[in-house]
């Protein structure tokens, strides 16, 4: 575990970090990263596996930090992938997804950043509405090359200013108003 006393960001996915560690330096906080496979529970709420990710990530840790849960809702297929996104990825993927997609396109990225330290739980949501193209765009992870933002032509992929309009960049623009309100938390 990185051993300086800045706000850890816990989680199995690099990616998911590189970008936290980029748009929360635009709101001038400092993360280090903590690689850990977070225990995730089986629930249709977002809000709960966040909740329950976090409380696990803070009993290794000790020590203030967030996690995030994020997630694909496709309304043509009832909000799956949504909880389901990382088993569905790893699955049947973007081909898969293109697949069971036809005329209703409209689809949201949800993200649930939840912070924890020893007596506080809390959690930020960012959602950003959208679309899934007709076709993989881009060299993108995840679901990034068949997800175009609303009122956008590029995917995710595509995109060179992901980090300012993602629904990671949503959630945790609202953690960092709150964080650097909070003097007890962020060192100040
Ligand atoms: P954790 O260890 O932090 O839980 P994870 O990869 O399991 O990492 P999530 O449950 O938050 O992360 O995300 C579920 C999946 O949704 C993730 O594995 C990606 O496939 C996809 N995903 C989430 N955010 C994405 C983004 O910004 N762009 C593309 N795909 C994304």
């Amino acid at each position: 575990m990185p051993t300086s006393s800045r706000l850890l960001f816990v989680s199995s996915n690099s990616h998911k970090y590189s970008e936290t560690k980029e748009i929360m330096g635009s709101f001038g906080i400092q993360t280090d990263f903590y690689k850990l496979n977070l225990n995730e529970i089986q629930s249709d709420s977002l809000s709960d596996i966040a909740a329950n990710k976090a409380q696990d990530a803070f009993a290794q840790c000790q020590r203030p930090l967030i996690i995030e849960d994020a997630g694909l809702f496709v309304d043509a297929l009832a909000g799956f992938p949504g909880p389901y996104s990382s088993y569905i990825f790893k699955t049947i993927g973007n081909d898969g997804i293109l697949s069971l997609v036809n005329d209703n396109r409209k689809a949201r990225f949800v993200s649930i950043v939840t912070f924890c330290a020893e007596s506080v739980l809390k959690s930020f949501v960012g959602k950003l509405d959208g679309a899934i193209s007709e076709s993989k765009r881009g060299d993108g992870w995840g679901y990034d090359p068949i997800f175009i933002p609303k009122n956008l032509k590029k995917t995710f992929a595509e995109l060179d200013n992901k980090n300012t309009v993602s629904h990671r960049y949503k959630a945790l623009e609202k953690f960092a108003n709150w964080y650097v309100s909070t003097p007890r938390y962020n060192g100040q």
